[in-house]
């Protein structure tokens, strides 16, 4: 047996034991020398799992280690189509650039890329999403919806709609969504998601859909610039979260309003949206390009765009492009 396969298979046994399992029981149902399981065993303890072993008792799992690996995100996570394939690595330049390859190969519908650390972290248009080692979800979604090019922004819709549901569940934080692209906790960023594809002029090919999620990042490690606009959850909350079952949660949420959106279309979805958003009825001042709007932000469209009342009362619609929008009268 290969010894990938091996190493699972004594996890397994291991996982559903939940007490000592003997290197005897362990060697007679895998075939295997005490001395391989051994070796086995400290590799599982090096990636981070907690396992006792005492003379004549044998092997115990007694912790898992908070890292995202496939094996324990697959556990429990029930979904049919994303997350079936979860392709993991310790640092990567950048989930979205991984998964735009894997795009281009070929691969399945709902394959997610998950990293611990990203060394190119990116967000829209060239600027950098910083992605420290293991304290994060940094991870991209491969979708193949049969949609026309200009119906991309609605999966930038959905999915501020399915991390929001997720974070309320497993942390009962009180997230919202600042259009078009940012989760805010407290006035702070703590998510940001970036939507790529590939198209031709009237079918898109596939979509990359990145989500970045600040969970277990401590303040003072923020790079300086960001120090005053960003958080994690796990300063909000106070305590560590687990970034396994938020994961978890994310995916089938994801799935969920994946599966409603090519269902029902894209209105029930908006409906939620509406109720997330921290910034219709409110003040907001946006920057396209080098030009600056001041206005009240009423409604988002179908498309992703934002109307704006503006100062001098016309009604503008803001597209989802070159733009940063920030709290009003600032
Ligand atoms: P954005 O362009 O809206 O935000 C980027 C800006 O946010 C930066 O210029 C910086 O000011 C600030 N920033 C950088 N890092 C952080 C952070 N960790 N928390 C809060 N603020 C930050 C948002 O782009 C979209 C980001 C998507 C990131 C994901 S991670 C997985 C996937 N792979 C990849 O390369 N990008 C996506």
């Amino acid at each position: 047996m290969e010894g990938k396969v091996m190493r699972e298979k004594i996890l397994q046994l291991l996982r559903k034991e939940k007490d000592y399992v003997s290197g005897e029981e362990i060697g007679r149902i895998l075939g295997i020398s005490r001395s391989a399981i051994w070796k086995y065993v400290n590799g599982l303890r090096e990636e981070g799992y907690n396992i006792t072993s005492v003379p004549r008792l044998g092997y115990r799992l007694d912790d898992i280690p908070d890292l995202l690996l496939p094996e324990e995100v697959k556990d429990g996570l029930n979904t049919t189509l994303l997350g079936k394939n979860i392709v993991y690595f310790k640092e990567i330049d950048s989930t979205n650039n991984k998964c735009k390859n894997l795009g281009q190969m070929g691969s399945e519908e709902g394959t997610v890329v998950v990293a611990e650390a990203q060394k190119s972290g990116r967000g829209r248009i060239g600027r950098y999403w910083n992605s420290p080692s293991g304290m994060g979800i940094w991870m991209s979604v491969l979708l193949r919806p049969q949609i026309s090019p200009m119906e991309a922004p609605k999966v930038t819709l959905l999915a501020a709609v399915a991390v929001t549901s997720a974070i309320r569940k497993c942390t009962g934080i009180d997230v919202g969504i600042k259009w078009p692209n940012d989760l805010m906790v407290e006035g702070k960023k703590v998510c940001g998601i970036l939507t790529e594809m590939s198209a031709e002029m009237d079918s898109v090919n596939y979509i990359v859909l990145g989500i970045g999620l600040n969970v277990n990042i401590p303040l003072h490690q923020f790079p300086a610039e960001v120090q005053e606009t960003a958080t994690s959850l796990m300063e909000v909350k106070g305590g560590k979260i687990s970034r396994k079952l938020l994961l978890q949660e994310i995916i089938r949420q994801l799935e969920k309003y994946y599966f409603r959106w090519q269902k029902e279309g894209i209105a029930p979805i908006l409906k939620e949206w509406r109720r997330y958003s921290m910034v219709l009825n409110s003040p907001v001042s946006i920057i396209e390009r080098d030009q600056r709007w001041e206005g009240i932000a009423l409604d988002i469209l179908e498309s992703g765009a934002l109307i704006v009342k503006l100062m001098d009362g016309t009604i503008r619609e803001f597209s989802v492009g070159e733009v940063s929008l920030r709290p009003g009268n600032g």
